[in-house]
């Protein structure tokens, strides 16, 4: 019977009911299961006022599972009586029936059945009577197996708007019923305040972009501000001759930097600061021999796809550095750089630069460690080691190690240094002021966080965006 049906039967049996009726009483009388009478009263108590149903419970006796299983199949000891043949039944055998264990001594006990221990072949058991008369079954036995439940139902009686029938509830008002009037005619489905409303699609942040969240916020915890960064396109002046990188070294090669065709080349640069960058490359100064070869504007013009951020960070100090009077400053960016580099599992041509920056009066490498620490300890990395390094912009430089307890290993997580003078003062910058400044990927510690171990499984066109919706919000600290 359909679910309306259901409803409008029990409309029915209300209407010629004295009183009311229970709900297990109609469904035992159409032979429903409880919980379908229960879905109609619910479905009629959403109609409005059509009826009243309260709850109530009744105890009463009910066979348990193993009752309504000897009340279907026969007791034990009957069913041990009929799964025996004329020829007799191994007692192996019989053991091997869900029923054979508790009725063969039954059985036995009735005299239904004899065993012979002596017979070929093992223990065969035999009948010993034509028939048998099961009374666990039809009486008494049955009563052992009830169990006393209380269960409850439903004691409906007519709501202030009974009605046998039920009138189709409209869902929306329209404009046709507004208009022609049809709207007094027809019953409105009240609204449902509980219901819980459907979940918008919407979009899903990368896993990237959350990790990214979290450093931005360690940042701006530590009171840092964020580079504008975004020029992806830069000059080879600024990524590379303002930072006092040479024009002939390697990573300034087609094989590691991405050249543009069009716009190939840069015009605008802050002509004077220009001079003293061309200056510093090929004579010297500031304390510096420089490196003695014929520095080129057409190579520093040069169009490329940025290297590292350090580039946006040159410009930031530059900036700074055109100021009337000096104020110290804590930048970072994190955005992305291009390297024309070897591909692998966990390197592809860009990757995002973290990127953190301090320019005060007198800063020294302690003060670049000091602040590692603090940073990366916001990461949840406590366990650092400083190795020295090289980079073209810094003097000293030292890669950062922690100790990754899961790899028992030391593992690199970053690179820093202090810039030179020969980047720093041609831009204007005061003598004593000094600039620490570190760096890492994005990439590593987000593939780390949601142990993800081919890159191309977290950026790129093969990745699976059921990843992006399924991944969970990123704690660093954790
Ligand atoms: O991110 C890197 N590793 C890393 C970082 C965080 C992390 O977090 C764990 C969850 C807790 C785990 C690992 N690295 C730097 C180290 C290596 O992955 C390295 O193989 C790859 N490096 C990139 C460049 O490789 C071509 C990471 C990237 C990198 C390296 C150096 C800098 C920035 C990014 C820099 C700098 C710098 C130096 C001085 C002054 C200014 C900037």
């Amino acid at each position: 019977m359909a679910d309306a049906g259901v409803a409008e039967t029990l409309l029915r049996r209300i209407e010629k009911a004295d009183g009311g009726v229970d709900s297990l009483d109609v469904a035992s009388s159409l032979g429903l299961d409880h919980q379908v009478v229960v879905g109609a009263v619910k479905s009629l108590q959403a109609l409005g006022d059509l009826i009243s149903a309260e709850q109530r419970s009744s105890k009463h006796w009910e066979l348990s599972e193993e009752g309504t299983e000897i009340a279907e199949q026969g007791s034990h000891e009957a069913r041990v009586f009929g799964s025996i043949p004329l020829d007799g039944l191994a007692q192996s055998e019989l053991m091997k029936l869900s029923f054979g264990k508790i009725g063969f001594s039954k059985a036995m006990s009735n005299k239904w059945i004899r065993l012979d221990k002596t017979h070929e072949g093992g223990p065969r058991i035999f009948r010993t009577v034509e028939s048998i008369q099961d009374q666990e079954k039809n009486c008494f036995g049955v009563i052992l197996v009830s169990v006393f439940r209380t269960v409850k139902s439903y004691w409906i009686t007519k709501g202030p708007s009974f009605s046998t029938t039920i009138t189709k509830q409209e869902t929306e008002l329209t404009p046709d019923m507004i208009a022609n009037g049809s709207w007094k005619e027809k019953k409105f489905k009240p609204y449902n305040f509980e219901a819980m409303g459907v979940a918008p699609d919407c979009g899903h942040l990368h896993p990237l972009m959350k990790v990214r969240t979290q450093f931005r916020q360690i940042f701006l915890e530590m009171g840092f501000s964020e580079m504008p960064t975004n020029n992806f396109i830069e000059s080879s002046f600024w990524n590379f001759d303002s930072l006092f990188q040479p024009q002939q070294h390697p990573a300034r090669d087609a094989h590691d930097t991405f050249f543009l065709s069009d716009p190939a080349l840069a015009h605008e640069f802050p002509q004077d600061y220009l001079e003293r960058v061309k200056k510093v490359h090929s004579e010297g100064g500031f304390g510096s021999q420089g490196y003695k070869y014929d520095w080129k504007i057409e190579e520093a013009q040069k169009n490329i796809l940025r290297t590292h951020t350090t580039a946006v960070s040159a410009r930031m100090l530059y900036k700074l550095a055109q100021q009337e009077k000096f104020t110290p400053v804590k930048y970072f960016s994190i955005d992305r750089v291009f390297r024309n580099e070897t591909l692998d599992a966990t390197h592809l041509a860009e990757f995002h630069q973290i990127e953190g920056v301090v320019a005060d009066y007198g800063l020294t490498l302690g003060d670049l460690i000091g602040i590692l620490y603090q940073f990366f300890t916001k990461l949840g990395i406590t366990k650092l080691r400083f190795k020295p390094a090289y980079n073209p912009y810094t003097e000293p430089s030292m890669e950062v190690f922690s100790y990754h307890e899961g790899l028992q290993k030391w593992v690199e997580v970053g690179n820093s240094g202090v810039f030179r003078p020969e980047m720093l003062l041609p831009m204007g910058l005061p003598e004593d002021v000094s600039v620490i400044a570190w760096g890492l990927s994005l990439e590593r510690p987000t593939m780390i966080k949601y142990g993800i171990n081919n890159i191309r499984e977290l950026v790129g066109h093969k990745v699976n965006l059921q990843m992006v919706y399924d991944s969970p919000m990123c704690r660093l600290e954790s």
